[in-house]
């Protein structure tokens, strides 16, 4: 899973990507220049700490979202959409968080000439709904064209234009087409296109050190997250015990990045279910409403083929009872078939014979 970190330039992008990363990519104006850094970054998880601890494992992994630091966006892709190599990006990415600029520092100017977070949201917004009109009407064009020169399957080609035109009516009324709900066979369609207003945005306010979070009222309701982007990359650059008498000292419970993991791995609608032993504590990743086959892909192919029963106990019941063989005791151990729907935090054991 996947991440674009997008912003207009100067926003903090990059700032964010090390306070996430614990790195330090240079934050120094790249304008106009196409850059991309990529990151596998660990979801903090307390479940998984607290199941570490109760086993002992070698092995403590926790689940991962990849993040990507995506520059070139200015708000200037203008009649022609964005360009191609950035457009090839940006359509990879699962998802987007949009950094925006709130603080204020006189040593970093605002292209815009002054710090307004609604209106760079809205500029955003605007930039990545004019690339999708613009991609909707060369594939109405190209749609066009086929039923010209013939040849071409007529009833796909029909079905498609109506889709195609549909699209087009609501994102001419500035729309982001991830607030219409589309059939699955309109999905197929659809994937493969890479509509940039298909994916799930968070909307990420960079604050100052010390300022408090402005409230915005949003044209399209997205969730939305802040932080101290600055003081967040400082806390990440030092060791571990100098972060703790950092963040003692600024009053600071756990970094405001932990709720954006968390948060984006919400926005993505994934959840996590655990395997547990002596070897290894794990956190994986289904999407929500996944069934226990597709649980048991997650973790090998060879589990999914051979998937006979699951074994599950809630995260709940395990940590109240204090182990499985008392979890077992209780009944509280179920076994279940491949239709069974993951619930975020069990503790599964696939049964499987090839
Ligand atoms: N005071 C203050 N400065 C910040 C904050 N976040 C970022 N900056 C500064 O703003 C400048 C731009 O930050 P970057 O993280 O490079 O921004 P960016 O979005 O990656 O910029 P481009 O890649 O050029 O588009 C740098 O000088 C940062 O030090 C913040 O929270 N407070
Ligand atoms: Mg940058």
């Amino acid at each position: 899973m996947k991440l674009g970190i997008i912003g207009l330039p100067q926003s903090g992008k990059t700032t964010i990507f090390n306070a996430l990363t614990g790195g330090d990519q240079p934050t120094n104006a790249s304008a106009g220049r196409i850059e991309v850094h990529t990151a596998v970054v660990d979801v903090p998880d307390p479940r998984v700490d607290t199941l570490s601890g109760m086993f002992n494992p070698r092995k403590t992994i926790y689940a991962k979202v990849t993040y990507a630091d995506i520059a070139g966006l200015d708000g200037s892709a203008g009649k022609s959409g964005i360009s191609g190599t950035l457009l090839n990006q940006l359509a990879q990415m699962d998802g987007f968080i949009h950094v925006v600029r709130c603080f204020d520092d006189e040593n970093v100017p605002h292209a815009a000439g002054s710090v307004d977070p609604a209106r760079d949201i809205a500029a955003m917004d605007g930039e990545l709904l004019l690339n999708d009109l613009i991609a909707v009407e060369r594939k109405l064009e190209r749609l066009q064209d086929e039923r010209r020169k013939g040849g071409t399957d007529k009833t796909l080609n029909e079905r498609q234009t109506a889709l195609f035109e549909r699209l087009h009516e609501i994102l001419s009324t500035e729309t982001p087409l991830r607030e219409v709900e589309f059939t699955s066979d309109e999905e197929k369609n659809l994937s493969g296109f890479g509509l940039l207003t298909r994916k799930p945005l968070l909307v990420l306010l960079n604050l100052g050190e010390g300022q408090a979070a402005p409230e915005i009222k949003l044209a399209h309701p997205c969730p939305v997250v802040d932080l101290q982007g600055k003081l967040e990359m400082e806390i990440a650059q030092l060791p571990p015990e100098d972060a703790q008498m950092f963040m003692e000292e600024y009053g600071i419970e756990e970094p405001g990045l932990n709720k954006m993991i968390r948060l984006s791995y919400d926005l993505l609608n994934l959840q996590s279910f655990f395997t547990v032993g002596e070897d290894e504590v794990r956190a994986w990743t289904v999407r929500r409403g996944a069934s226990a086959h597709e649980a048991a892909g997650a973790i090998h192919t060879d589990l999914q083929k051979g998937f006979i029963r699951a074994e599950v106990v809630s995260y709940e019941d395990l940590t109240s009872l204090g182990g499985m063989s008392e979890a077992r005791a209780k009944g509280k151990l179920r076994l279940e078939g491949k239709q069974y729907v993951v619930q975020d935090g069990d503790i599964v054991h696939i049964r499987f014979n090839l």
